[in-house]
């Protein structure tokens, strides 16, 4: 059939929207339409050329909601006329990973997800005869897409699609990496660096947390307001101080905040956000996505006097048995969405998200077929 796609074709390249092919869901398989998308910097930043695992020509997109159109072979956890929201971290429920009962990071198609194929290793998706690339297992820049079985939670029918595809990626990376990797406790302090959909989702997990103190950092005080609106009870400008940020927060707690979480990809923020955690038990977690070659360091007497170094992808939610619940607490008005949506535009407007994004003006851009 044809889609309409949004086609990342070169790195560093404007995304070109193009009619595409895309073939039947095969054996596992399901044939979703799209109906709205968010646009996270990972989507940016694999777009920029710096992602290890990043291939071109591409149809980008993993934070999408849509309806099954058709279902493969063998599937039978959905149907024609579902709502759902694809899933960059699958859940097959039997791999050693989903098995353990320790963490969201199934391997059931890990690997032919990040070689940019389904996990029979061929593409659905070509332009003019040749195969176009998927991405993350999702690939919502298109209007039809084929995604495995294991990587679609279904969600309720009268979820709002503008606002819960944002629980594809970002705000479920956020409140999930407070409640599961950090697991922030009534009255504990925390600061977030960066303040785009997932560090504002932080400030709001923070909140629901019950946490004392919040301190939101960002290098672009605009982003102060709606933080604040999430529950920030501190925001802190890095270029309003001549001393190192770690130090800043260090003396305004005493002795650093319980945790903390870098929100950019900068490593040098990571090391920041580490050492402004509290001496003996602060935690700092890291959900930013660095580009190829980058490494994190510090020294190592931070870690022998008690700070501990996590990392999360998305907030250690297992998918299709969590999404559907926070879906249905967005809707009863218990995980607010609204506020992220700052922009909202049809497809052909797509290339105007990243611009917003580069710009520090958006917090996350929805993009509808
Ligand atoms: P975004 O671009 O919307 O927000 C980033 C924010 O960081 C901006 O507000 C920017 O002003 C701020 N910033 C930049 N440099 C800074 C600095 N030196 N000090 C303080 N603030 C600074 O991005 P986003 O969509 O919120 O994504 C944030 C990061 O999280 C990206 O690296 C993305 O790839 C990653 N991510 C990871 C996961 C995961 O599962 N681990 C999931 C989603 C996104
Ligand atoms: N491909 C990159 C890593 C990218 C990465 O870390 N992705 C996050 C999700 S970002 C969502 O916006 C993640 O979940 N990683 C775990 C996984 O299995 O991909 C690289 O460095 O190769
Ligand atoms: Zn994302």
């Amino acid at each position: 059939m044809k889609s309409r796609a949004a086609v990342a074709f070169g790195p560093g390249q404007p995304l070109q929207v193009v009619e595409i092919d895309v073939e039947p869901p095969r054996k596992g398989e399901v044939l979703v339409r799209i109906t709205h998308t968010g646009v996270c910097h990972t989507d940016a930043f694999t777009l920029s050329g710096d992602d290890p695992e990043g291939l071109f020509p591409v149809v980008l997109g993993h934070e999408g909601a849509g309806v099954v159109v058709e279902v493969g072979e063998g599937v039978t956890s959905v149907a024609p006329g579902d709502h759902v929201i694809p899933l960059y971290t699958a859940e097959c429920g039997e791999c050693l990973f989903c098995r353990s009962g320790k963490t969201n990071l199934c391997v059931s198609v890990r690997a032919t997800q990040g070689k940019g194929v389904m996990p029979d290793g061929s593409t659905r998706f070509s332009y003019e005869g040749r195969p176009l690339y998927h991405y993350m297992g999702c690939s919502t820049f298109s209007e039809y897409t084929v995604v495995a079985e294991v990587s679609l939670a279904k969600i309720h029918p009268e979820a709002n699609p503008e606002q819960v595809c944002l629980l594809g990626c970002g705000v479920t990376t956020g409140l999930g990496a407070v409640k599961n990797t950090a697991k922030v406790q009534e009255g504990d302090s925390v600061a977030v660096f960066g303040l785009g959909g997932i560090g504002l989702a932080v400030i709001q997990g923070a909140q629901l947390a019950k946490a004392g103190r919040i301190i939101a950092v960002d290098t672009n005080p605009s982003k102060f307001e709606l933080a604040r609106v999430f529950g920030a009870t501190d925001c802190v400008n890095p270029k309003d101080h001549d001393k190192p940020i770690q130090q800043v927060i260090v003396e305004m707690t005493g002795w650093g905040v319980d945790h903390s979480f870098e929100c950019i990809g900068n490593v040098n923020v990571m090391r920041a956000a580490l050492e402004c955690a509290h001496r003996g038990w602060g935690q700092s977690v890291i959900i930013g996505v660095a580009g190829a070659g980058q490494e994190i360091s510090t020294r190592p007497f931070q870690l022998v006097t008690g700070r501990r170094w996590l990392g999360t992808a998305f907030g250690g939610v297992k998918g299709r048995s969590q999404l559907p619940g926070m879906v249905e607490d967005a809707m009863a008005g218990r995980i607010r969405l609204e506020p992220f949506v700052t922009h909202t535009m049809p497809l052909p407007e797509i290339n105007e998200a990243f611009e917003l994004m580069h710009e520090g003006k958006s917090i996350r851009s929805v993009v509808h077929y």
